[in-house]
C-alpha cells in the first residue's frame, strides 16, 4: 500500500535510553531504525516523538523511597509502573538515536514533561485530561490516519494508537517496526487491548 495525503506516519520514543546500552533498554529496540528509515521516504507527513521527563519525574522510581525499578505506585490519576530514570529532558538519553533517519520530519511531539504525570500516549497524558495539542494538529492538516512505529509496543506506541481510535482516526501500528518491554503480560494485554479497538497491523514490507 502507498499512504496517501491523508496518512502520517508517527514514530514513538526512538530514543538512546530505549535503545541497547540505555538506561530503559526494549529488548531488540535498535532493530526498528532500519524498517522505519526505510518506510518514512513514503509518507509525505512524519511525526516523531520523544519521551521528555523533568530529572525529578514521578515516573522515576527514584522519586518513591523504599521502591525499585518496576516496582507500581499509586498515582493521583491512578496506578503507575515506576521506571528507571530515563529520558531525562535535554540529555543525551533522551536524543533521537543517531541511526534515525528522516530529514523531512515536520513535527516533534515531546512528552511526559510535567514533573507528576506521565505521558505514554503522544495525545493524552497519563491523568487522561491533559493534551499535547497533536490532535488539534492532525485535525488542521487534514491527518486522519496515522501509521504508528517504534518504541515501546506495549507502552507509548499501544497508548498512542488507542488513543487515535479514541479521537475517530485511522490507526495502524507496523509491527515489525516496534518492539515491546512486556512486563507481567503488557505486550499480550496491549495487542488484545488495540484490537478491541480497531487498531489495524501490518508489516513494514506491506508499506511502499
Ligand atoms: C515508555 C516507559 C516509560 C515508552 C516511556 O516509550 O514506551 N515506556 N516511558
Ligand atoms: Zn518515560
Amino acid at each position: 500500500m502507498a499512504p496517501g495525503a491523508d496518512a502520517a506516519l508517527l514514530v514513538v520514543d526512538v530514543q538512546n535510553d530505549f535503545l541497547p546500552g540505555g538506561a530503559l533498554a526494549v529488548p531488540e529496540g535498535d532493530a526498528v531504525i532500519p524498517l522505519i528509515n526505510r518506510i518514512a521516504p513514503r509518507f509525505a507527513n512524519v511525526i516523531l516523538t520523544q519521551d521528555w521527563h523533568t530529572p525529578d519525574h514521578l515516573s522515576f522510581a527514584s522519586q518513591h523511597p523504599g521502591k525499585a525499578p518496576f516496582d507500581m505506585a499509586a498515582m493521583p490519576y491512578g496506578e503507575q509502573v515506576l521506571w528507571p530514570d530515563h529520558c531525562v529532558m535535554g540529555g543525551p538519553g533522551a536524543a533521537l538515536h543517531a541511526d534515525l533517519s528522516i530529514p523531512h520530519a515536520q513535527l516533534v511531539i515531546r512528552k511526559g514533561h510535567h514533573r507528576g504525570v506521565d505521558s505514554y500516549s503522544a495525545f493524552l497524558e497519563a491523568d487522561r485530561r491533559t493534551r499535547t495539542g497533536l490532535d488539534g494538529y492532525l485535525a488542521s492538516r487534514n491527518i486522519r490516519h496515522l501509521f504508528i512505529a517504534g518504541l515501546a509496543t506495549d507502552f507509548c506506541v499501544a497508548w498512542t494508537a488507542i488513543d487515535a481510535r479514541q479521537l475517530g482516526l485511522e490507526a495502524t501500528v507496523i509491527e515489525d517496526a516496534c518492539r515491546g518491554i512486556d512486563l507481567n503480560g503488557s505486550l499480550a494485554r496491549a495487542w488484545r487491548d488495540m484490537e478491541a479497538l480497531g487498531v489495524q497491523r501490518i508489516r513494514s514490507d506491506m508499506v511502499g
